[in-house]
């Protein structure tokens, strides 16, 4: 038996795991207590891990349509199909015929953030979509304009604030989004025994409520005016203070002007929140002596996402919180790919989406007009799709619309390790190793990260016989469909290096790399392939990096190696202007694109507020559409449920445990009550990721509580202003069933 560490790959908190293996079986999974990060910390889904090596329905061979059937293939046919279907769709209808769609795992795997953009580049489609956009798009966004870099999201830094106001997020369930945080229940735990203020604002009185200081009701959607009206009374009381980001930013008048629109006087029926205590709570944010503003997917996947996202950090600045110990502030991860590099203004919606003409962002169009880009005959019309890690079916509002899409194409290629509700349509799915089967550092989260750390684990478990990588995978097919199908791979691979090193040392500071062209950076690389050889790149050329001098000290991968329970690297610094990659190194604050979207704003306070609207909800044992397989964590009493306002019920004559019709423009789902005065009357909330009762689906688990797909009655017509699905606050009917 030997015991390796490694990170949990299945949320975003990023806890260290022990996981005693024994001849390729996994043992047991535990909390490694000397993970400098998470110090053992564990939540339940993590035994999830044993259970997806062990679960026979995991793909471990690549399936290929053979008359009708998905049967198993060897890998050379797999991907000969795939490339020849999809390069097929190409030939006849143009490279815009092939769409792409990214799931969450990718954020996960190494393997799928660094060789996914080969695969992208490879298909040169414009009809690029991901999870962003049913997720965080808006603060990608705002991010961008704000701060130069879309990643650039400034998190609480929850262990030394004195307050932190959480709006729509449960993270003592989501364990943290957008705020990389082990342990995150306990870290807010110690806020309130120190004395501080966890303040919730949620139209549900959640978990994360239970343990705050304060919960306030929100009507949906309310976030953006709630926080408008909580600056206009930060300056009506002159308690606007820019602290750290004085000298830095720019357009406060303007924002003092706008502000002055929405006094709480106007927006408290709307929002649900009484103007008195939106007052107060900008009295009391102000009057901490540290304080933090945080917004999740209740503030993002709403219609105002993007004003309520710009809101938050708004509150951040002028409370002179941003950039400040005990504020919000900047992770300095120790790998960053393109930390050197300048960059031009952002655009946004450079191209347009060919039907509804909504504009991309950051070179990909909202997943929400996906079935319009399928369904729409004409010119550029998209006849196949390639997930991967996506399960877009359940995952994308108006699922029945866009499962009707997806059947309709010519070809679905999937990268996936389920045969789910979106794959078992597919003409070839391709399954790479499980989390446990590759080399794992958090690539994307530790940019979100409340204290800097750093760590490195290599496989813990071999892959199945002839089984690719997933890295290897994406490679393969990008230079298939690049006409180089007989390329060796280590070239492909040395490409992807040469092209990453460019792009590192494009803009560096000459010690870094001590003045090297990239052939020296290549063969100082060395012998290493994969992302592996990347990674020691990106950290000897980062922040804590030997920078390719021996003596010096520093992070390589060998370094990282030798300590496998990951390096802390300290609590967050300060990092303004520094980090700032806006053109003119300052902040706007007041983004002309934002300040349009008012009107947008305006029009919601003027709008009759609908009877019933539906917002989401997430549960600890489970993880978006795909954790419903494994026993450990499926185990239990139905998930899937309508919780819903006594007065609600008894209004719309629900009874508890009874079952409820709930219908919204698009579609209609039956989902058994459960009444909890948790609820803000008038908001009744759904899971999503269930309705695991497709036929052809391979999760036996699963279909024996199916549950229903939220994302029936979602409506995508409902759109922030980025282009980001609105789940929370859809306009729905509820009746018994
Ligand atoms: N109504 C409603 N809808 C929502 C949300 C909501 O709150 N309410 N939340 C939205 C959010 S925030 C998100 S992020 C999306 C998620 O949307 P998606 O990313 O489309 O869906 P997931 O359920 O995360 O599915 C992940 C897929 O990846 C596969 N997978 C898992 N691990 C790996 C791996 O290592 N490699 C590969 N190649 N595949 C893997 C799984 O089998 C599954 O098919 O859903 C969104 N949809
Ligand atoms: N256990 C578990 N953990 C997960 C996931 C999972 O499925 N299960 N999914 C992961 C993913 S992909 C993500 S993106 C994160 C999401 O992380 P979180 O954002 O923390 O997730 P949720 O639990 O959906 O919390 C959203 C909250 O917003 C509230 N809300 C809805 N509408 C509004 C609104 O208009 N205003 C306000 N203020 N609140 C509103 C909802 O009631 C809900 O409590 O979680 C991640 N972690
Ligand atoms: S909180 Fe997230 S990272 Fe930690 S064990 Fe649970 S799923 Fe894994
Ligand atoms: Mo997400």
């Amino acid at each position: 038996m030997t015991t390796l560490y490694r990170t949990c790959p299945l949320c975003e908190a990023t806890c260290g795991i022990a996981v005693t293996v024994e001849d390729g079986a996994v043992r047991d999974v535990r909390g490694d207590p000397d993970d400098p990060f998470s110090r053992g910390h564990l939540c339940p889904k993590a035994w999830g891990l044993k259970a997806l090596h062990e679960d026979p329905d995991r793909l471990r061979r690549p399936l290929v349509r053979v008359d009708g059937e998905l049967r198993e293939a060897s890998w050379p046919d797999a991907f000969a199909a795939a490339i020849d279907k999809l390069d097929g769709v190409r030939q006849r209808h143009g490279k815009d015929a092939v769409a792409v769609y990214l799931g969450n795992p990718v954020a996960h795997s190494l393997d799928a953030l660094l060789y996914g953009p080969a695969l992208i580049r490879a298909l040169g489609t414009t009809q690029r979509y991901s999870a962003s956009s049913v997720d965080q798009l808006p603060k990608m966004v705002t991010a961008a304009l704000m701060f130069g870099g879309e990643l650039t999201v400034p998190v609480p830094d929850l262990d030394r604030t004195d307050r932190v106001m959480i709006f729509g997020a449960n993270p003592v369930v989501s364990n943290g989004s957008l705020m990389t945080a082990p342990g995150v229940e306990d870290r807010l735990k110690a806020i309130v025994a120190r004395g501080g203020q966890v303040v919730v604002v949620d139209p549900r009185r959640t978990e994360t409520a239970a343990l705050a200081t304060e919960h306030v009701f929100i009507r949906p959607g309310g976030d953006a005016p709630l926080l408008l009206a909580m600056i206009e009374a930060l300056f009506a009381d002159g308690l606007v203070t820019l602290g750290a980001a004085d000298g830095h930013a720019d357009g406060v008048d303007e924002i003092r002007a706008i502000a002055a629109r929405y006094p709480a006087e106007r927006v408290a029926a709307a929002v649900g929140v009484d103007a008195a205590t939106i007052r107060r709570l900008a009295r009391d944010h102000a009057a901490a002596a540290t304080a933090a503003c945080y917004g999740r997917i209740g503030t993002t996947a709403q219609e105002l996402g993007t004003l309520a996202s710009w809101a938050v950090d708004l509150v951040n600045v002028l409370t002179g919180n941003l950039d400040r110990p005990g504020g919000a502030m900047f992770a300095d991860p120790a790998a960053l790919p393109g930390r050197h590099r300048k960059r031009g203004p952002v655009r946004l919606g450079r191209f347009k989406s060919r039907v509804l003409g909504l504009p991309e962002a950051f070179g990909e169009l909202p997943v929400t007009t996906l079935a319009d880009e399928i369904l729409t005959p004409g010119d550029g019309q998209v006849r196949a799709l390639l997930t991967i890690a996506g399960n877009p079916l359940l995952s994308v509002p108006g699922g029945g619309r866009l499962a009707e899409a997806i059947a309709s194409l010519e070809v679905r290629v999937a990268v996936d390790i389920y045969r789910n509700e979106t794959t078992r349509l597919a003409d070839v799915i391709l399954p790479p190793p499980m989390a446990l089967q590759r080399d794992h550092t958090d690539l994307a989260l530790y940019q979100l990260a409340i204290r800097n750390v750093a760590k490195y684990a290599p496989a813990t478990l071999d892959r199945e016989p002839d089984q690719p990588a997933e890295w290897e995978i994406l490679l393969t097919l990008a230079k298939g469909l690049m006409g180089m199908a007989a390329a060796p791979l280590e070239a492909a691979d040395d490409v992807v290096a040469r092209e990453l090193i460019a792009r590192e040392l494009d803009g560096a500071p000459a010690e870094i790399a001590q003045g090297w062209r990239g052939d020296d950076v290549m063969t100082a690389l060395g012998d290493r392939r994969g992302p592996a050889r990347l990674i020691d790149l990106l950290l000897r050329t980062g922040p804590y990096g030997d920078h390719f001098r021996s003596g010096r000290g520093g992070l390589s991968l060998a370094a990282l190696l030798r300590q496998p329970h990951g390096v802390d690297l300290g609590p967050l610094r300060p990092r303004l202007p520094g980090v700032l990659r806006t053109p003119d190194g300052r902040i706007p604050l007041a983004p002309a694109p934002i300040v349009a979207d008012l009107d947008r704003l305006d029009a919601w306070l003027d709008r009759p507020a609908p009877e019933v609207v539906l917002v989401g909800r997430r549960q600890l044992r489970s993880n978006n559409s795909w954790m419903h397989n494994l026993p450990p964590l499926a185990k239990g009493k139905e998930r899937c449920t309508l919780r819903v306002h006594p007065d609600d019920a008894a209004r719309l004559a629900l009874v508890d445990g009874g079952q409820a019709r709930v219908t919204s423009r698009v579609g209609e789902v039956v989902a058994p009550v459960e009444i909890s005065d948790e609820m803000m009357p008038g908001v009744v909330s759904l899971p999503h990721g269930f309705g695991h009762d497709a036929d052809g689906a391979r999760l036996e688990v699963a279909r024996a509580k199916p549950g229903v797909s939220a994302n029936l009655v979602t409506d995508d017509a409902l759109r922030d202003v980025s282009g980001n699905a609105a789940f929370n606050g859809v306009p729905v009917t509820v009746a018994p069933a």
